[in-house]
C-alpha cells in the first residue's frame, strides 16, 4: 500500500516538545502567529532569534527523545509491503532520531540556518543572532532560522501533492488542521479518492473530513495502527 503520513506537533508532545495551540502553547505571552512571521523578524530580530534559540537549546539539552510514535513510523518505513511518504510540519529532528530514513520537513528545520544574502542552508546547532557569520559567504547579520513562517511558501508542496494523488491511504497524526496548506491535504486526498485516517488526542477542525478518526495519545495510537498494517 502507498501511504502518506502527515505529522504535527502532537506527535512530539509526549517527547516534551510543547504544541503550538495547547495550554503550554504561549511563549512569554506571545502566540506563534506573532513571532513566526517575516514581519516579526524584521521588526524585532532579537526577539525572534531568542524564541528559536530557546527551542533549539531545549531540543538539544538531552531531555527530548523520540517516543513510540516516532519509532513506529520508522518501523513502517522498513516494511516491504508498504511504501511510506512521511511529511512533517515539525521543525524538530525526532523522526530522524527515531530512525525514519526520509522525512520531508515542509515547515523547515530548527537545526539549520538559512542565509538571506546567499541562500545557503547549513546545519546550525548553536545560538543564532545578528553577529552570527554565514559559513558560505562570510557575511554577518544575514542568518535566520531555516523555518517557514506565516505568509511564506512551505517546502516541497509539488512533491507532497503528487505523493497524495498516488496514495492509497493518507494519515494525519497530531495536527490541529488549522494551518494551511497542510490543513487542506485531507481534502486533496479525498478528491483523489484516497482513504483518510486521523490520529489525534482530540477532535480537530478537520475531523469530519476524514473517513475515520481515532482519539488517543500518538504514543499509543501510532504503534497500534502500524502493528495493524505490518502484522507485528
Ligand atoms: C496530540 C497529542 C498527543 C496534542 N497525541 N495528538 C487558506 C489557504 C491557504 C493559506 C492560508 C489560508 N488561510 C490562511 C492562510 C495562511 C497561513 C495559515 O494557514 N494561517 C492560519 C493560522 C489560518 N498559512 C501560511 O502562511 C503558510 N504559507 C502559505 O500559505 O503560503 C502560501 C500558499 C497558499 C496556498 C497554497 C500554498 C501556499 C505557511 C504556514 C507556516 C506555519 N509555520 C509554523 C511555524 C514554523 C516554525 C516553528 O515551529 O516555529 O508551523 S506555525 C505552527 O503551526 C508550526 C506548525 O507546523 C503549524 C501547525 O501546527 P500543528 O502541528 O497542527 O500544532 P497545533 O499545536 O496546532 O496542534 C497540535 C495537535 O496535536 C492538536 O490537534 C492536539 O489535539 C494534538 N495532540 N498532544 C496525539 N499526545
Amino acid at each position: 500500500m502507498n501511504i502518506v503520513v502527515l505529522t504535527g506537533a502532537g506527535i512530539s508532545a509526549e517527547s516534551g516538545v510543547p504544541t503550538f495551540r495547547g495550554a503550554d502553547g504561549l511563549w512569554e505571552g506571545y502566540r506563534v502567529e506573532e513571532v513566526a512571521t517575516p514581519e516579526a523578524f524584521e521588526a524585532d530580530p532579537l526577539l525572534v532569534h531568542t524564541f528559536y534559540n530557546m527551542r533549539r537549546a531545549k531540543l538539544l539539552d538531552g531531555t527530548i527523545h523520540p517516543n513510540p510514535a516516532h519509532l513506529a513510523l520508522a518501523r513502517l518505513a522498513e516494511s516491504k509491503e508498504h511504501e511510506l511518504f512521511l511529511v512533517t510540519q515539525n521543525i524538530d529532528d525526532l523522526h530522524e532520531r527515531g530512525g525514519s530514513p526520509e522525512v520531508l520537513h515542509m515547515h523547515g528545520e530548527l537545526l539549520k540556518a538559512r542565509c538571506v544574502d546567499c541562500g545557503a542552508v547549513n546545519p546550525w546547532r548553536e545560538e543564532m543572532g545578528r553577529s552570527s557569520v554565514c559559513r558560505a559567504c562570510g557575511h554577518i547579520d544575514c542568518l535566520r532560522p531555516h523555518v517557514v513562517w506565516f505568509g511564506e511558501m512551505p517546502i516541497g508542496l509539488d512533491e507532497i501533492g503528487s505523493a497524495i494523488s498516488r496514495a492509497d491511504l493518507f494519515v494525519a497524526i497530531g495536527t490541529s488542521g488549522l494551518v494551511y496548506p497542510a490543513a487542506g491535504f485531507v481534502s486533496l486526498a479525498r478528491q483523489a479518492g484516497v482513504r483518510t485516517l486521523e490520529l489525534n488526542l482530540e477532535a480537530t477542525a478537520g475531523s469530519n473530513v476524514f473517513h475515520e478518526s481515532r482519539r488517543g495519545r500518538a504514543g499509543e495510537l501510532v504503534p497500534l495502527w502500524v502493528g495493524e498494517l505490518t502484522g507485528d
